[in-house]
């Protein structure tokens, strides 16, 4: 350790489905979250650690502040505001292919006391012709509206990991003198389990429309890993809230289930560096999401 090691927590939030999940993945190098095209895909507040000799962030993945309709979504909000108490850095992400709202003028009103602000406009390569130039006039206009005290906006694309290592260099420069939190050899704080169950869903809710990729939640009921080999062998349960989602989930003979059983072992036995046997079954769970109980067996307490 130097002595000018530094170390701390940024949690990256902003709306659903601004990118701020693909932005953790592009910093920390390594998938360690999913992201979808639908909006309120992140449900728990996930760590990934990136540690360099001089300094060690730990991005706290959040899930997107919105107007809550479900006990879910009371309870996903709950979560963000919590961890924003523990963070040194609030990093916005804005994206550049859409407009400053109203969801954004809700999430500056909560940043009272966070020591210093970061505004990522993200999805740069989105944008047309001048209209990055136009989004950071737009962004200066939100910024003093709201009489907020930024310390840096970068423009970038997570997606093509433009500009993400100078996000990581200034980020660094507002973290306090420390040495490294977490041992300095992982990537993520996050259980091999949730990981797997969160490829999963991934996975289950790819082309899916409208409301059903909200009543998809995925829950590890067995794994194992075989006695001296390099195999595990996992069964895993996808709950919907209706009959008519469960047949949706299926597909025709089955073949949707089995797609999914395809593509999200490819996933899980990159994560594991290992071979496995992946079992599927769905089930119905009604209003799962508004149910305190099932909330609570997926950790969301109040
Ligand atoms: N073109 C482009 N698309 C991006 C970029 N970053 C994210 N996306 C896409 O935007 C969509 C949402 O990305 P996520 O990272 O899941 O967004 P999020 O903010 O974590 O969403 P929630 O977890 O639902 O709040 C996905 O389809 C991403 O592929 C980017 O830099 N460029
Ligand atoms: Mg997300």
């Amino acid at each position: 350790m130097t002595s000018e090691h530094r170390a701390g927590f940024v949690a990256v939030i902003g709306r659903p489905n601004v990118g701020k999940s693909t932005l953790v993945n592009a910093l920390v190098g390594k998938k360690i979250v999913i992201t979808s095209a639908h909006p309120n895909t992140t449900r728990n507040p996930i760590r990934g650690i990136i540690s360099r000799p001089d300094f060690q962030i730990i991005v706290v993945d959040t899930p997107g502040i919105h107007k809550p309709k479900t006990l879910l979504g009371t309870r996903l909000n709950a979560m963000v505001s919590e961890n924003l108490e523990s963070v040194d850095v609030a990093l916005l992400c804005l994206p550049a292919d859409e407009a400053i709202g109203a969801g954004d003028e809700y999430i500056v009103k909560q940043l009272g006391h966070i020591r210093h602000l970061y505004i990522a406009v993200t999805k740069v390569d989105r944008a047309k012709n001048d209209g990055l130039i136009s989004k950071l006039a737009e962004v200066s206009d939100f910024i003093a509206r709201n009489k907020l005290n930024v310390d840096e906006i970068v423009p970038l694309s997570a997606k093509n990991l433009e500009q993400t290592q100078l996000m990581m260099d200034l980020l660094v420069k507002s973290l306090p003198i420390s040495p490294s939190l977490y041992p300095e050899d992982i990537n993520t704080d996050q259980a091999a389990e949730l990981h797997i169950t969160e490829l999963i869903r991934e996975a289950a809710i790819e082309d899916l429309y409208e409301e059903l990729p909200h009543s998809v939640m995925v829950t590890i009921d067995e794994m194992s890993k075989r006695e001296g080999k390099n195999f595990f062998d996992i069964h895993a349960t996808i709950h919907v809230e209706r009959d008519s989602q469960k047949s949706i989930i299926i597909g025709p003979q089955g073949s949707r289930l089995k797609d999914i059983g395809i593509r999200s072992r490819a996933g899980i036995e990159t994560f594991l560096d290992a071979k496995s046997y992946l079992g599927l079954h769905v089930k119905v769970s009604k209003e799962w999401q508004r149910d305190p109980k099932a909330l609570a067996r997926l950790g969301f307490t109040e």
